[in-house]
């Protein structure tokens, strides 16, 4: 059953709106929506920042208010796993995973996977970064390899990363993604096989292999054409139907240990197209059909 937690957090990103996405999402009906695909899933509130600044720079950027919000977030995803629900998480920008993943590692005990959809890759350290946002480095830091953001033990291992949708990579990810063989699904792999085959293998074998997978829907990877409201959007990405495709995946594996929808920015949304587009998604994602 799930348990939709917003995680009100903008600051690992250069455009801090992505703060404002659970109230937006969640003010256009998001819950009632949801309820009707998934009448048990409960509204677990959204958490929001207790720090008093408003950023700080060094690499990672903003670390004491990341940190501060680390801990507000970590409470309540335990609790989810703790009463057996499964976080349905609303973003904020990507920096969230950082916590929702570090602690479904620590109190599930499980081998996790990572199912990444994103147009970037998130595996810069806080020394190759380009920019020094905290939500470059997610994985990174789930790997246990930027001791700066977090304290616990590796929470997932290269091998279980999966990517898909990726079409910007920045050179010593693109280094770094070889030396480790991460899988990595492109959009030049959608475009060669179609989304049937991409989506279904890189979902099925990532499931197969690892105790529990974490899904983690970067809003950047649809197209910027549909989804114009987010922080960093790369041109040339999912369409609609490639998106819940996808989705509709994702609510079928088995083990899903959570789902999370992270970059929605408000701020820079055109007509509300972007959040009502992450409702739809949503909708797939916990298991609504065509038929
Ligand atoms: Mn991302």
């Amino acid at each position: 059953m799930f348990r939709i937690i917003g995680a009100s957090f903008g600051l690992g990103s250069s455009k801090k709106g992505s703060a404002f996405g659970p109230h937006v999402l969640l003010s256009h009906g998001l819950f009632d929506t949801l309820k009707l695909i998934d009448p048990l899933i409960e509204l677990g509130g959204v958490v929001t920042p207790s720090y008093l600044s408003e950023g700080s720079g060094g690499s990672p950027k903003n670390l004491k208010e990341f940190l501060s919000f680390h801990e507000d977030l970590k409470d309540k995803i335990a609790q989810c796993y703790k009463e057996n629900k499964k976080p349905l998480v609303l973003g904020g920008d990507h920096a969230i995973s950082i916590t929702t993943i570090e602690t479904a590692a620590l109190i599930t005990k499980k081998r996790i996977g990572a199912l990444w959809i994103d147009s970037h890759t998130d595996i810069n350290d806080d020394k190759c970064t380009p920019s020094g946002n905290i939500h470059g480095m997610t994985l990174r830091a789930l790997l246990g390899e930027v001791p700066s953001l977090t304290k616990s033990p590796p929470s997932i291992k290269a091998e279980d990363i999966t990517y898909i949708a990726v079409r910007d990579i920045d050179p010593p990810e693109q280094e770094y993604i070889r030396k480790k063989g991460i899988k990595l699904y492109t959009m030049r792999d959608i475009d060669a096989r179609g989304i049937g085959s991409v989506a279904s293998e890189a979902i099925q074998n990532l499931s197969k292999q690892v105790d529990g997978v974490v899904a983690s829907f970067d809003l950047d990877a649809c197209d910027p054409e549909i989804a114009p409201g987010v922080g960093t959007p790369v041109a040339g990405g999912l369409s609609e139907r490639e998106s819940h495709f996808i989705m509709e995946e994702i609510s079928l594996i088995p083990n899903l240990l959570s789902l999370e929808l992270v970059e929605y920015n408000p701020e820079l949304d055109k007509d509300e197209k972007t959040a009502k587009l992450a409702i739809r998604l949503l909708q797939s994602g916990l298991g609504k059909r065509i038929i």
